[in-house]
C-alpha cells in the first residue's frame, strides 16, 4: 500500500439517543445512550467510523462520552494526523505511546482507521481481521426492566418474533432471595426453548456468592456473569459452581485475560472490544481464551450501530461461539441512525457484507441527536 496515503482529520461528536425503556443494571439505570462517534478522514478521500460507548456515564466503565472525545481530539488525533493511514497496528503502537489507558477511545479510533481501510480495500473489516467463519451471530436479549412481569412479556414478545431466545437478566440490585424468584419466575414462564442466564455485575460478595450461584442453577439458569470483583473470588467460585461462569469486567486486555485464564477465574469470556483496548487488543484475548480452553462470547457495552458492527465483524471470525452474543445494542435504541438498518432475525443478526463495517449514518438522524446541535452533513463515508 503506498506511504502517501495519510490520515488527514479526525472528528468526534458526541450523540445521546433514547432508550425504549429504562434499563436497570446493578450500578445504574439508563435512559438514554450517549455515543462518541469518530470519523476519520484520509488523503486519498476515504472515511471510516468508529465508535466509543459506555453504560452510564462513568458509572461502569472508567472512560466517559465526554472523556473520549477529549482523550481523541486532544491527544490521540495530534498524534495521528499526517500518519500512514494504511498501517494501522503502527498508528495505533504510536498511540500506546503517549496515550496510556483510555481503551474506550482507543478503540473507536482504531476501529475508524480499520473501517477507512477497509473500505481502501473493497473488502468487508472482517477480511482484516483474519476473516469470516459466518454471515450471522447469535443474539441473546437482556431483561432489565425492573419488574419481572414486564420482563416476562418482553422475553415472550422476542421469542414470538424469532429475534432473541437467549436471555441474560441483570440481578444484584435486589435481594438474593427476590434475585432468585425473579430468576426462577421468568425461567418457569417461558418455553424450553428459552436458555435464561444471569448477570451480577459484580454486585455480590464471595460468601453470598457461593450460595446464590447454587440457587440459581436450581433455578434453571444455566451461566452466571461476573457475579464478584477480582479474579482470585471469581476463581473460587467457579471450582464449585455448578453452572457456568463468565467473566467480564476483570477482562480489561490481553494481560488480564491471561492472568485469568491462568487462574482458571472463568468457564466463558465475555469479549468486549472496547474494554480490551480495541480490535486487534480483543482478538489476543481471544486468542488466549482458546489456547486456556475457556469458551468465548461476544459482550457488549450497549454500542449503538457502528460499535455493535465492529465488534460483529471480529466475532465472525471466531471458530467456536457456543454462547453467542449479545448485540443487541442498537435495538435498545428508539431511533435508527443508519441508512439501512441492521437485520435481527432467526435469533440471529446478519453481519453487514459490503466493504469496511458496511453500513453508513444517515445524517438526518445524527443532526438530530448530536448533542453540540451542529449539522452533520460531512458525517457520510466514501468508499
Ligand atoms: C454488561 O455488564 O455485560 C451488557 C448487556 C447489558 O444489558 O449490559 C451490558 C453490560
Ligand atoms: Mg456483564
Amino acid at each position: 500500500m503506498s506511504t502517501e496515503i495519510r490520515v488527514s482529520a479526525i472528528e468526534t461528536i458526541i450523540l445521546d439517543l433514547p432508550t425504549i425503556r429504562p434499563h436497570r443494571l446493578s450500578m445504574v439505570t439508563m435512559n438514554r445512550q450517549s455515543m462518541t462517534i469518530v470519523r476519520v478522514r484520509c488523503s486519498d478521500g476515504f472515511e471510516g467510523l468508529g465508535e466509543g460507548t459506555t453504560i452510564g456515564g462513568l458509572a461502569y466503565g472508567p472512560e466517559s462520552p465526554e472523556g473520549m472525545k477529549l482523550t481523541i481530539d486532544e491527544y490521540i488525533a495530534p498524534l495521528l494526523i499526517g500518519r500512514d493511514a494504511t498501517r494501522i497496528q503502527a498508528a495505533m503502537d504510536l498511540v500506546a505511546k503517549s496515550v496510556k489507558g483510555n481503551h474506550f477511545a482507543k478503540c473507536a479510533v482504531e476501529a475508524a482507521l480499520l473501517d477507512c481501510h477497509a473500505r481502501r480495500l473493497g473488502l468487508p473489516m472482517s477480511e482484516l481481521l483474519g476473516g469470516r467463519r459466518r454471515d450471522s451471530l447469535p443474539v441473546a436479549w437482556t431483561l432489565a426492566s425492573g419488574d419481572t412481569a414486564k420482563d416476562i412479556d418482553e422475553a415472550q414478545a422476542m421469542l414470538d418474533r424469532r429475534r432473541h431466545k437467549d436471555f441474560k437478566l441483570k440481578i444484584g440490585v435486589k435481594s438474593i432471595e427476590d434475585d432468585i424468584r425473579h430468576v426462577s419466575s421468568i425461567r418457569k414462564a417461558l418455553p424450553d426453548l428459552a436458555t435464561i442466564r444471569v448477570d451480577v455485575n459484580m454486585a455480590w460478595r464471595e460468601r453470598e456468592a457461593r450460595n446464590a450461584i447454587q440457587a440459581l442453577a436450581d433455578a434453571g439458569c444455566v451461566l452466571v456473569e461476573q457475579p464478584v470483583q477480582g479474579i482470585a473470588p471469581l476463581a473460587r467460585l467457579r471450582r464449585t459452581s455448578p453452572i457456568a461462569i463468565m467473566a467480564d469486567e476483570v477482562l480489561v486486555g490481553p494481560e488480564s485475560a491471561l492472568e485469568a485464564a491462568t487462574a482458571r477465574a472463568a468457564d466463558v469470556f465475555s469479549i468486549k472490544i472496547e474494554q480490551a483496548g480495541g480490535l486487534f487488543a480483543a482478538a489476543r484475548v481471544i486468542a488466549i481464551a482458546e489456547a486456556a480452553g475457556v469458551s468465548v462470547y461476544g459482550g457488549t457495552m450497549l454500542e449503538g450501530p457502528i460499535g455493535t458492527v465492529a465488534a460483529s465483524q471480529l466475532m465472525a471470525g471466531v471458530k467456536e461461539l457456543e454462547w453467542g452474543t449479545e448485540f443487541f445494542g442498537p435495538l435498545l435504541l428508539t431511533e435508527e441512525i443508519l441508512e439501512e438498518p441492521l437485520r435481527f432475525e432467526n435469533f440471529e443478526l446478519q453481519l453487514p457484507k459490503g466493504p469496511g463495517l458496511g453500513v453508513t449514518l444517515a445524517g438526518e438522524a445524527i443532526n438530530r441527536f448530536r448533542r453540540d446541535g451542529k449539522h452533520a452533513s460531512t458525517l457520510r463515508v466514501v468508499g
